[in-house]
This record gives structure tokens, sequence and C-alpha cells, in this order.
């Protein structure tokens, strides 16, 4: 399954824009029709009318249904956002107002076109034309405040953040402000996706790079593995389960410095909470701003110059070196001071390419030339 990508869902219209549109149709369609016999050039109009504006109708309402994807083609990650972002409910009963209306006036014009065919009365041909385009401006009338359900919910779902279920996907986690946004950033091939989830006002980032072919997408929690989990919302919760089902590895950052505000005590019982809720799942702990804390000037610099060494294009144990904090033995990273990145990002390739040996997507090592921008 890949991704959904609601930015590219279109404006949904107006219902009186839907009906000016359909019945300029009609009524162009009707200018066409040429018969020198008075009653067969009426009845041709008038049935012209009735069929052109109602499929130019159902056209413009069926492809906003079939350009939705329905709920049952969604991840169980997107789904727990689209109802905590709009309501699933409603999602599908205004999509399913659309195809009631689409059907309703499908029927009208079949009722009004054959009446009019069974008649030689031009005046009862055009009552019937008349009537046909009543009724339906009142059905399309009725699906107005799907239509701008729709659209405000289209300005939601915009934002949500969309990822990939087939490529791999690693979940970043920890307390505010530890790092993750920037963490993010710094192992991004590009600059990464800016979205949010309906949970905070907090913005995430959704960023990637590319290993052979495969992208490894990089993915934000803010109100969701941030903070303690009793606070938690049943919608949260079924979001956090659903991660399971995206996520391959889990990064844990911590900020050692305690610079983010929350203490080291916090942000381990946020780790406990984290492992026992995603226990399918390998987590890796980091903790990053280094450059903060007390290290060895020594030791610094000769791990920056291992790091700076290894080759990334053929990534086996001897390229997973870390520069590890004495008493935590987790390791150090800086996104500031651009250490242990490259590193840890090659020790994300490797375990992921580990728990997906076996899957077709998986690649063997070597097997392509080295990835030059790695
Ligand atoms: N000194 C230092 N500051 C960092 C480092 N990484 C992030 N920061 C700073 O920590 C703050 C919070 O970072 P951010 O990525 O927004 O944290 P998030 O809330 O976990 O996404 C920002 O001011 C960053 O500049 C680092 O490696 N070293
Ligand atoms: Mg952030």
């Amino acid at each position: 399954m890949t991704a959904v990508h609601w930015k590219k869902l279109a404006t949904v219209p107006f219902s009186d824009e839907i009906l000016d549109k359909g019945f300029s149709r009609g009524r162009k369609a009707a200018e066409n029709v040429y018969d020198p016999n008075k009653t067969f050039r009426v009845r041709k109009q008038m049935i012209r009318m009735i069929q052109s504006s109602v499929d130019t109708i159902c056209d413009q309402l069926m492809n906003h249904v079939k350009n939705w994807p329905s709920i049952e083609s969604l991840e169980l990650f997107d789904i727990a956002l689209v109802d905590a972002a709009v309501g699933l409910d409603d999602y599908k009963h205004n999509l399913s107002m659309l195809q009631w209306c689409s059907k309703q006036i499908s029927s009208i014009a079949r009722q009004n076109t054959e009446k009019i065919i069974r008649t030689a009365n031009i005046e009862f041909m055009h009552a019937t034309r008349r009537e046909a385009y009543g009724r339906i401006s009142s059905i399309v009338g009725q699906t107005s405040k799907s239509l701008e359900w729709l659209n405000s919910a289209r300005e939601t779902l915009k934002k949500l953040p969309s990822i990939d279920s087939s490529h791999p996907c690693i979940v970043v986690a920890g307390a505010p402000n530890v790092g993750k946004s920037a963490l993010i950033s710094s192992l991004s091939s590009g600059k990464p996706e800016v979205a949010s989830y309906p949970f905070t006002t907090k913005q995430l980032h959704v960023g990637h790079f590319d290993h052979r072919r495969l992208k490894y997408q990089i993915v934000d929690t803010p109100g969701l593995l941030d903070r303690p989990m009793q606070e938690r919302n049943q919608i949260e919760m079924q979001a956090i389960a659903a991660l399971e089902h995206i996520g391959s590895i889990v990064l844990f950052v911590i900020d050692y410095s305690e610079e983010c505000g929350t203490s080291l005590v916090e942000q381990n019982n946020l780790l406990k909470e984290v492992k026992n809720l995603l226990n399918k799942k390998e987590i890796i702990v980091v903790e990053t701003k280094a450059d903060l804390i007390n290290i060895d000037k020594k030791e610094w610099n000769s791990y920056k110059s291992i790091e700076t060494n290894i080759d990334s294009s053929n990534i086996d144990s001897k390229s997973l070196i870390f520069l590890r904090n004495n008493i935590t033995n987790n390791i150090l990273i800086s996104t500031k001071e651009n250490l242990g990145l490259k590193s840890i990002k090659n020790l994300l390739i490797n375990k992921i390419q580990k728990s997906n040996s076996g899957k077709p997507l998986e690649l063997p090592e070597g097997w392509y030339r080295s990835d030059k921008n790695f």
C-alpha cells in the first residue's frame, strides 16, 4: 500500500457551482440539436438538457468520491489520524451523501426522460424538463452540507503526514525539545516535510533518506510519544497502537544535558512507557546534544576521525562504531557538531535490513553501485 496523498485532494465545489456547471452543459447540448420537425426537435432538446446536466453533475460528485480514499483501503495509522482529525463516521457519511445524490438524480433523469419520450405534447415536454431541473436542484441542494464538510475536512487532511507503508519507517520518540526535529533534518536528504497531527498544535517533520532504492522515512511523534502515557485519550492511544504498523524501528532520543527542560528521570520513564507500548518494535536509544556534555576532547576527536572514514556503501559491523556515554553506555550524537550521524544512519539501515530479510523489497548487500551521496 502506498502513501495517501491528502495534499492532492481537489477543492470541493459548492452545490450551486455544481448545478450551474451541469445546467450550463445542458443548455449547450440543447443548442446543438437540429431537427426540422418541431416535436422531434423539442423532445431531443429536452432530453439532452436533462441528460447532459445530470451526467455533468454526477461526474463532478463521483470524481470526489473516487479521489477520496476509502477507509477500508487505508493503513491503521492513517485511519487513526483521519478519525482524530475529522471523524471516521462523518468521513464515510459525507462521501456516501455524494453517491446517494448521484443515484437520485440519475433516477430522476431516467423517469423524466421516459415521460418526454412518451408524449407528443410540446408544452408537457418543457414542463417535464423544468420539473426534472427542480428536483435535481433540490437533491443537489441537500448535499450542500456534505460538500462544505468535505471542503473543510480537506483543509485538515492536507496537513496530515503521509507515510508510504511499502518503505521502511523510523519512528522518532522522546520528550519535547530533546532535538527530534533537528535529528530528522540532519538525517534527511532533503528538507523534511512539515505536517501536523490532530493531537497537538506542534508541527511535526517527516524526512527521508535513500539507500539502495529503499526510501527510509523518518517521522516525528509530538503529542504521541513525548509525554507520560496516562495523559493520553483513547484516540491518541489508537494512533500510538497504529504506529506499530508503520514503524520499522523506533529511535528514542534522550537529551542527557537536560537542556530540553525534562529531567533524565522523566525521560527514562517515558522510554520505559514507549518500550511497553511498542513492545514488538526494536528501540534504539540515542543521547543527543553531546556537544553540551563533558566529553574528553581526545576521545571526541578520535571518534570524529573514525566516523569520517567509515565507508557507508558497505554497511557491516565494522561501520557500526559509536561514541558512548561512559555512564549510561548510550550512543552519543550531536546534530550541532555533526557527530555520530553517519553511524546512526548506518545502524538504522543495518537493523532495518536485518528485520526485513526475506522480504521482497530487501536487496542484498553490495548488489548495486555504492551510494555516492550517502
Ligand atoms: N547544542 C545542541 N542543541 C541542539 C542539538 N539538537 C537540537 N538542539 C536544540 O534543541 C532545541 C530543540 O530541538 P528540536 O529539534 O526542536 O526538539 P524536538 O522538540 O524534540 O523536535 C533547539 O533549540 C535545537 O537547536 C544538538 O545536538 N546540540
Ligand atoms: Mg520537534
